[in-house]
């Protein structure tokens, strides 16, 4: 089945990507999401590019389909992620944080396809200009690092805006989701928090149990102050965090307390310390399921709502 120009694009069989999450997207999570059909990322995050290279290895072995890396530009390896993606023939490479423009032409040359997670029309209009072959329009939604738009006006304007493909993300986990989202003219999806309890999902058992039993309102944003705002499960570290940000205290102080939260969510499981990044629609995550139900799930309701994704994606 024709699953439309993404897919097309990639050489995947559904227009779902899973979310390059910092810590946590390794090479079975990845393998496992691009195996059902979608296409998995590896997350480099704060990684180094040894870690990286290992395992992007690693994926290929898993899988012989399609997955990609994202980079996190703030990282202060993400120089030498950008070579070994390139040296590594990686097939997509998405990025997010920041702006990719002084990479574009060394991927470009490695025929990689470049997909940046954008948070305005001007950053989207950048990336198009840059060679992009589509952008990720992601909403203030998601979890993690977020910009300032939601994704219900972020993602009809970027699609406007552009003549490449539009991937929507923040806010979706379910078929109900991916209809919205092509209904407001993303021709893809990419979700990070489903993806959070996938059975191939390799992180703390705590971590899955806080995003099974969060609500709606489970979520808060820390990290304003410092102009990067993060989405992650309300708990001890974001009520200590938000109690000092707006204190006297330093930036690097600040920086500092944050420091490792995340590590502490994924690898201990740490309730009190850590920063359980989660999107706000955590309270629609309810089961542990494999990738391969996840995809499969997400592309036949949301076919049961808009008829045949084919005329939607196309
Ligand atoms: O990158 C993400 N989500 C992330 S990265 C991350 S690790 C981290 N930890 C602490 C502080 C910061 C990051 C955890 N979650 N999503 C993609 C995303 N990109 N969301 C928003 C953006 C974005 C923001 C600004 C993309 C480009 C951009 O451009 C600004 C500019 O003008 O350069």
């Amino acid at each position: 089945m024709n699953k439309g120009i993404i897919a097309e694009l990639l050489g995947i069989e559904y227009p779902v990507f899973q979310g390059g999450m910092a810590w946590i997207a390794d090479a079975e999570l990845a393998a496992a999401v691009s195996e059902a059909g979608g296409l998995g990322i590896i997350a480099a995050g704060n990684a180094d590019g040894d870690y990286v290279k290992a395992q992007i290895r690693k994926a290929k072995e898993l899988t012989h389909k399609p997955f990609g890396v994202n980079i996190m530009l703030l990282s202060p390896f993400a120089d030498d992620v950008a070579k070994i993606v390139a040296e590594e023939k990686v097939k997509v490479v998405t990025t997010g944080a920041g702006n990719p423009s002084k990479y574009m032409k060394e991927w470009l040359a490695a025929d990689i396809k470049v997909i940046p997670v954008v948070p305005s029309v001007a950053m989207a209009k950048l990336a198009e200009r840059a060679g992009a072959a589509a952008v990720i329009a992601e909403g203030g939604e998601s979890g993690g690092h977020i910009g300032e738009l939601t994704t219900m006006a972020l993602v009809p304007q970027v699609c406007d805006a552009v003549s490449i493909p539009v991937v929507a993300a923040g806010g979706i986990a379910d078929g109900r989701g991916v209809a919205a989202a092509l209904a407001l003219g993303a021709k893809a999806v990419q979700l990070g928090t489903r993806f959070l309890v996938a059975e191939e999902c390799n992180i703390h058992e705590n971590y899955k149990a806080r995003i099974l039993k969060a609500g709606d309102t489970a979520t808060a944003v820390t990290g304003r102050r410092l102009g990067h705002p993060v989405r992650s499960i309300r708990n001890q570290f974001t009520r200590q965090y938000a109690k000092i940000e707006y204190t006297d205290i330093s930036d690097d102080e600040l920086e500092e307390y944050a420091a490792g939260s995340l590590r502490l969510a994924v690898q201990e499981g740490d309730e009190k310390n850590g920063c359980f990044l989660s999107g706000q629609i955590a309270g629609l995550v309810t089961k542990k399921e494999s990738c391969r139900e996840i995809v499969q799930s997400l592309v036949s309701e949301a076919e049961k709502i808009i008829g045949g994704l084919e005329q939607w994606v196309k």
